[in-house]
């Protein structure tokens, strides 16, 4: 049967071709591999970074997303989908499409219909269409929390809620197939679809066909009217028959294991809100990518949510057991659960907020306030579809929603802080009278919360805002006449954003050239931006750098009255203009001289 002869020498190593092959094969899924590795690598999200205002993005040295986004002017008019691409259901699931949560990519033949159907839901909407309902992803979790949870049977049952408005069939039903697929049925009392007056015609009757033919009972609720997201939720929790309510937005993807790791916090404690870490499923190519750890929620001075690096008393528990549930100030408002009893008792949602944000904030300072507690469970991961604006409107605007509902949060709860608020938030100072909070005053009252200074000394002591133990206001060179300023590009946690400079000084109501010095000398302004300093400096001036505050002694500071000057704790030099070509107008700390450059005023602004 041996047909072809092979030369002497070559049949004698027919013996070594299946050694040969094995190898080969080895070296192919290596390389297999590393090209995928390569692609995650890509998809980065240090390469989604984005400088304008809507703030979103991560780097796997620090920095996470951020949510807080509206836009201005929305859009009503949606540039060239036409009617059909916006109410028919292009779902299209491709085999393997974006399987294990890696990118999909669109070929250059597409472009165009991509960049079409991206203005419909600010995301790739395409790109979603192509990717099955019940895609694999990644488990990002630490070994150790596949161990924790198995007594997961005696944990309470939820049920989840989603609420929407004109969200995508294949974003909507992916998030209700990952709660599926990756929680346990004993767990599952039941899915809740609140739907806010959608206008596609898709989500209709077709969802509700589609739904009842789902192995979990999943029911929609319809508003007639656009309500909003806040009375959408409560219209779904007051239905609700779960002991545990779990929020989830409409374009989420839940990993293994994530709702066991909730439902066990609030298992021992009925106080806890406890929230996933938050994954993000990346709005072009829809990959899966691992956010960063530590961090927590908090907010700016404008009361916009932000995720800021982990410091303190968290940060070194996390040190001890990286998988316990750790506080947080504020949650991000998408993604929690919360006890059913316990929800309602503490006041639910303040009924009085429109359309969208603030309500997190709302939450997180209620419940802290009046002896709860917000967590982050760090073995429940659950991936989100960021976007750079909000696909939908704002009815009557942004004052009558995103502002209405900051105002209202800041006259219930943060006492001598809502002055400040306002005073330097202008639409929102504009439209706090309008505000009645009576109901949610009396519900403060009732519960006897503490005050919110209370919540800045102990949730968030490492806060950058004013209080009365700590200087406020302008920091001015008296040598060049100049004030210090905050940069107005984004701060990466933990990496330099540059140095430190002067501008010549504004008025009052400008924070950008506000500072804040604390009683532990931390120079720190609004974003969690601090004045920093090598510790040790041997020889020569230093520069002095704007980074994310980080709590260590380099970012730590003395101000002396008498001389004027602003010593650097640990370096013992002073703060000074360079007189360096290089840098001129930056900042250093170089040998105290008494040089007039080297004297500073710390003029107090009227904070409340
Ligand atoms: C974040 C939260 C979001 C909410 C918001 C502030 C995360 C991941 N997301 O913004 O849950 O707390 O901050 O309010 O923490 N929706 C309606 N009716 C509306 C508007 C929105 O039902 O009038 C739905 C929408 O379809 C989505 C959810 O509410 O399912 C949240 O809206 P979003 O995704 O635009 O908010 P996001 O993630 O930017
Ligand atoms: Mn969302």
């Amino acid at each position: 049967m041996n047909s072809i002869m092979l030369p002497g020498p070559l049949r004698r190593c027919k013996r070594i071709y299946p050694v040969i092959l094995f190898f080969v094969s080895i070296v192919i899924i290596i390389l297999y591999r590393l090209n995928q590795l390569n692609k995650n690598a890509q998809i980065h999200p240090k390469h989604i970074y984005r400088s304008n205002n809507q703030e979103e993005y991560v780097d796997k040295n620090g920095i996470r997303v951020v949510v807080g986004h509206y836009v201005g002017n929305p859009i009503h008019k949606i540039p060239n989908a036409t009617y059909d691409m916006i109410n028919t259901n292009n779902f299209d699931p491709r085999p393997g499409a974006g399987k294990n949560g890696n990118p999909v990519v669109i070929e250059p033949k597409d472009l165009l219909k991509m960049q079409q159907y991206f203005q419909i839901n600010r995301f790739n909407l395409l790109a979603s269409d192509r990717i099955p309902l019940n895609r694999s992803l990644p488990d990002f979790r630490r070994k150790k929390c596949t161990t924790l949870f198995e007594d997961y049977p005696s944990y309470p049952k939820t049920s989840i809620i989603v609420v929407f408005h004109n969200e995508a069939w294949s974003t909507l039903l992916r998030t209700v197939w990952s709660v599926i697929n990756r929680s346990p049925p004993e767990l599952l009392e039941e899915i809740i679809l609140v739907d806010d007056a959608s206008e596609r015609e898709f989500l209709r009757k077709p969802l509700e066909d589609y739904i009842s033919t789902l192995p979990v009972p999943t029911k929609i609720l319809r508003s007639k009217t656009r309500i909003g997201l806040i009375k959408a939720r409560l219209k779904g929790a007051l239905v609700a028959k779960g002991p545990v309510l779990t929020f989830l937005d409409a374009h989420c993807e839940c990993t293994t294991g994530w709702l066991e790791a909730l439902l066990s916090v609030i298992k021992s404690d009925r106080t806890a809100v406890v929230c996933p870490v938050i994954d993000i499923i990346n709005d072009d190519s829809f990959a899966y990518v691992k956010s960063f750890e530590l961090h927590w929620g908090a907010f700016n001075w404008n009361l916009q949510f932000r995720w800021y690096t982990l410091g303190g008393r968290e940060l070194k528990q996390r040190k001890v057991d990286a998988t316990q549930p750790f506080n947080t100030p504020t949650m991000a408002g998408g993604l929690f659960a919360i006890d059913r009893q316990y929800f309602f008792e503490m006041g639910a949602y303040d009924d009085g907020m429109n359309i969208w944000g603030g309500e997190n904030l709302e939450m997180s300072f209620r419940i802290w306030q009046c002896g709860g507690k917000v967590q982050i469970a760090p073995c429940s991961r659950v991936g989100h579809l960021f976007r750079k604006s909000s696909p939908y409107s704002f009815p009557g605007g942004i004052n009558k929603t995103l502002f209405s509902n900051l105002a209202r949060v800041a006259l219930v709860w943060m006492d001598e802080w809502a002055k400040f608020y306002f005073k330097f938030n202008e639409p929102a100072g504009k439209i706090k009278e309008e505000q009645n909070v009576t109901s949610r005053l009396e519900l403060r009252k009732k519960h006897q919360c503490k005050g919110f200074e209370w919540y800045l000394d102990n949730v968030w002591p490492q806060h950058f805002f004013p209080k009365d133990d700590r200087f406020f206001g302008r920091i001015r060179n008296l040598g060049e006449n100049k004030c210090l300023i905050k940069p107005q590009k984004k701060v990466v946690s933990n990496q330099p954003m540059g140095i430190a400079k002067l501008e010549t000084c504004l008025g009052d109501d400008l924070t950008l050239e506000m500072f804040v010095m604390t009683p532990d000398g931390f120079v720190m302004t609004d974003d969690s931006i601090c004045l920093d300093a090598p510790e040790k400096v041997v020889l020569g001036p230093s520069k002095v750098r704007i980074m994310a505050c980080s709590g260590y002694n380099r970012q730590k500071w003395i101000y002396d009255a008498e001389t004027q000057e602003i010593l650097h704790l640990t370096n013992r030099k002073c703060l000074d203009i360079s007189d360096s070509a290089t840098f001129t107008d930056g900042l250093v700390t170089t040998n105290c001289t008494g040089r007039r450059t080297q004297k500073w005023a710390l003029e107090r602004v009227a904070w409340k």
